[in-house]
């Protein structure tokens, strides 16, 4: 913090030009992460006139979404760090805990909490978002960035000799739910535990309990950066975030990092369960040759994003502070109502550098001066290390999807300038 307070101090005594000048802003401490606008005020934020619903989910569902207007650390708190729980929430022990590694593999294993804190031990910074976070009016905070620690997974995999013909990786948490599966054509009769009943289109509604379950291929599997995380922060996995261990893969969507993992299974084929093949499919369609298509695509990496967090003043000068994330990121620019796009100033992170790349969002700074009092809309978007920008919402590659997940279209809020 002291250290912050010097660098602070460092660049006011350049005065404001030489300020206006820095496209990198370094600060010292990764717990203080957006720099105070310069001055000698107090610093204000300006609330967003948008408002957001309220989430009709449970709370044992869908919690502690981020508030952009609150966002001051580059590390999310851990009991501030948002919660997506599609089945129940596990109270599983320590030291009950296993994590069996099975299925096509030579030697199969069970490893306790123990076995993995003594095995080699990695962190990554990394910045999780849920693939339906911006998707959907009420949500717009399913995302949080930790420094995830844990040991990693592929010399584990290669223990235990995966044979030939192993293809998939399937992840399972120790969660699970009723669900129904409507089928017209295939279900027969009930298996052991689940139940076949006829629907009103005729055919048979199969209802099971699953248990959550994601799978990756053998190769995406093996990534160096994947970790079986029992860290977040410094502090042992929350319970609700997965305890005692869940998968951690750098540059997945959230709903790859499963928690409360306690088995991995290596199958011959893809794994089709609810999480592959049913939900977080994103549906689109797309026109090839002049013909249109329907395509569905199983949820998998990130996604090149950016937002504003939040507008703050500090004697009567405005700036714009927000995030940049799902890709390496180059540049960041800022839209002011229908005005041109504007480079904002990238807010480097001591704390970076984690991992086999930059998995964690950057922060960003745009310098808006003295804006006409008044309602305006701020735009932000993002430029990865390939120039690739990131889409309008109504770009035809987001324009053709019918399902939340997967929205990274550039987000536009609205705020008011008061009158001085
Ligand atoms: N076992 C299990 N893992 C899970 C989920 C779940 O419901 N059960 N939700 C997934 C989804 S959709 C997201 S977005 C992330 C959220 O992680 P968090 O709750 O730790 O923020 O966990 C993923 N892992
Ligand atoms: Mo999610």
């Amino acid at each position: 913090m002291e250290q912050h307070e010097a660098t602070r101090r460092a660049v006011l005594k350049g005065g404001g030009a030489a300020v206006a000048g820095l496209t990198l802003w370094q600060v010292a401490g990764p717990a203080q992460a957006f720099p105070q606008q310069p001055g000698s005020g107090p610093e204000t934020v300006i609330e967003w006139d948008d408002e957001v619903p309220d989430s009709p989910v449970p709370p044992e569902g869908l919690r502690n979404l981020l508030d952009w207007e609150q966002l001051k650390t580059w590390y999310t708190p851990a009991d501030n760090f948002f919660v997506v729980n599609h089945y129940n929430e596990p109270a599983l022990t320590g030291a009950d805990w296993r994590l069996s590694i099975g299925g096509l593999v030579d030697h199969r294993k069970t490893l306790s909490l123990a076995d993995l804190r003594a095995a080699p031990r990695r962190e990554v910074d990394f910045t999780l978002e849920c693939s339906g976070n911006t998707g959907l009016p009420f949500f717009i905070g399913g995302i949080g960035n930790g420094r995830w620690a844990g040991t990693p997974l592929a010399p584990l995999l290669k223990m235990a000799g995966v044979r030939k013909d192993g293809r998939e990786v399937v992840f399972w948490g120790a969660d699970a739910g009723e669900v129904t599966v409507r089928d017209n054509s295939g279900v027969l009769e009930g298996g052991q535990t689940g139940s076949v009943v006829p629907n009103s289109s005729g055919g048979l509604d199969l209802t099971i309990t699953e248990r959550f379950a994601r799978s990756m291929s053998l190769a995406d599997a093996m990534s160096p950066d994947n970790l079986l995380c029992y860290e977040l922060n410094g502090a042992p996995l929350p319970r609700e975030h997965g305890f005692p261990v869940r998968l951690i893969a750098p540059g997945w969507y959230g709903v790859a990092n499963v928690k409360w993992l306690t088995e991995i299974e290596v199958r011959d084929g893809r794994y089709q369960g609810r999480f592959m093949a049913r939900d977080y499919v994103t549906v689109r369609e797309e026109v090839r040759n002049g013909q249109t298509r329907w395509t569905f695509t199983t949820v998998a990496r990130d996604r090149l994003k950016s937002a504003p967090a939040k507008v703050t003043r500090r004697d009567g000068h405005y700036a714009v502070f927000g995030a940049a994330w799902g890709a390496p990121i180059d540049r960041v620019q800022v839209r002011i109502d229908q005005g041109p796009w504007q480079r904002a100033q990238l807010v480097r992170q001591s704390g970076r550098g984690h991992g086999s790349r930059d998995f964690a969002w950057t922060f960003w700074r745009f310098p808006w001066g003295r804006p006409p009092a008044g309602q305006h809309t701020v735009t932000s978007r993002a430029i990865d290390s390939n120039g690739k920008v990131q889409p309008t919402p109504d770009d035809p590659f987001l324009a053709a999807k019918v399902t939340y997940w997967e929205s990274n279209g550039q987000i536009t809020r609205r705020v008011t300038i008061p009158a001085t």
